[in-house]
């Protein structure tokens, strides 16, 4: 008690010390202050434990992200169709100008005029067995006509040729919980790993979460390809080192894309000469491991095919269809040739639809693949 009397005395005596002191108390009073609301704040962005979910990141790297999917979300129909029509220009003018050539010394339908309509047809990839049923119509109505004219066979072919390509596609859906599963096939250099980042960024535009899976590890080079789409579009990748087995790497993908509830699982495999027969008993193994996972699963197969590649088109198509249940083909580099025509003969040939074309090198340069609007780009 006499000591805190002879401390009051003391602050009686001098004020400054009794000032001092309360701004020394006021301030360590302060420091608390501030350091809890420090310390809480951070707790309250980063709770201990708590890791965030992964999707959400990539959703919210992906709302930043990509161009690839801003630009097919603006791309509208008008658009597209003069993309498209930009794309087959090569073909559209090719067949128009072999036909008017044509026309101006003949104008009437006689067996010679036939022969020539037959190969110009031919000479555009349409192949043997539709250009032989595409000139059977054009006989059959045109028959009549005294004056021949481009517009009239024109018409006949594009009435022809939607049929031959309106093929309905049979499309598998996923069990819930499970990832649809897309398997994309094909020879070298076709554009199976450009389409798949361009299917991708389809998907993600339309809001389905995609991964991807590097089963193409013959080369370091094709892994880091799909890699940098990945990065692009903020997707996860799943790859093994190169040269280890296509078919562990499709395993893990299935089972990373179950435990993440993912959407659509894109598989990307390597390029394989359609004549070598252990290239095309890999893929076999391929599919058995992912049917073994998913039982109907790959829901969808995807052949790519390279437009400029000419009748070699058809024999890829026959030795691919052997190996795996092709659900669709996707067509590329329709932009690159005067021979989009092979379309209509891979259709007709083979009954296996066309689901995607692309005509250039940009994510929303493909599309689904729609019969009446190729057809007429393609020819009007
Ligand atoms: N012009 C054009 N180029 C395309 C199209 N699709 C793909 N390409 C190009 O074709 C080239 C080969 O494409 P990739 O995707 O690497 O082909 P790939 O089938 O995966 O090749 P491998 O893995 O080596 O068998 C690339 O330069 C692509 O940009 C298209 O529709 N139009
Ligand atoms: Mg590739």
């Amino acid at each position: 008690m006499p000591n805190y009397l002879n401390l009051i005395d003391a602050l009686k005596a001098k004020p400054e010390l009794f000032w001092g002191l309360l701004a020394l108390i006021v301030s360590v009073i302060v420091l608390l202050l501030l350091s809890y609301y420090v310390l809480s704040s951070r707790k309250k962005t980063e709770q201990p434990g708590e890791k965030r979910d992964e999707l959400a990141t990539e959703a919210e790297e992906r709302a930043s992200l990509p161009q690839d999917i801003e630009e097919i979300r603006h791309l509208n129909s008008q658009a597209w169709l003069q993309r498209l029509r930009n794309g087959l220009s090569k073909t559209r003018d090719s067949l128009r100008s072999h036909f008017e050539t044509l026309l101006n010394s003949k104008a009437n339908l006689d067996a010679d005029t036939l022969d020539s309509i037959h190969e110009i047809l031919y000479r555009s990839d349409i192949g043997v067995r539709t250009t032989e049923k595409l000139i059977s119509h054009v006989n059959k109505t045109l028959k009549e006509s005294s004056v021949l004219t481009w517009e009239q066979i024109r018409d006949i072919l594009s009435q022809e040729a939607e049929k031959i390509l309106s093929i309905t596609p049979n499309t598998a859906t996923a069990a819930e919980n499970e990832p649809l599963v897309i398997l994309v096939v094909g020879v070298n250099g076709v554009g199976k790993t450009t389409t798949i980042g361009k299917l991708a960024a389809h998907f993600l535009a339309e809001n389905h979460s995609v991964m991807l899976c590097a089963a193409d590890t013959y080369r370091a080079a094709a892994i880091d390809q799909l890699k940098i789409w990945g990065d692009r579009l903020g997707v996860k990748v799943i790859a093994h080192q190169e040269g280890s087995d296509p078919a562990a790497v499709a395993f893990d993908a299935i089972k990373a894309a179950k435990a993440r509830g993912t959407q659509i699982l894109l598989i990307d495999t390597a390029g394989r000469l359609h004549n070598k027969q252990y290239l095309m008993d890999e893929l076999g193994k391929i599919k058995r491991v992912i049917s073994r996972e998913i039982p109907n699963a790959p829901h969808e197969t995807f052949l790519v095919i390279d437009a400029t590649t000419g009748q070699n088109a058809f024999l890829q198509v026959r030795a691919f269809k052997e190996v795996v249940n092709l659900s669709g083909i996707c067509v590329t580099k329709l932009d690159g040739t005067a021979k989009g025509g092979v379309i209509i003969g891979l259709s007709d040939e083979f009954q296996v639809p066309i689901r995607y074309i692309g005509v250039g090198e940009k994510a929303a340069d493909l599309r689904q693949f729609n019969a009446k609007e190729f057809v007429d780009s393609m020819l009007s």
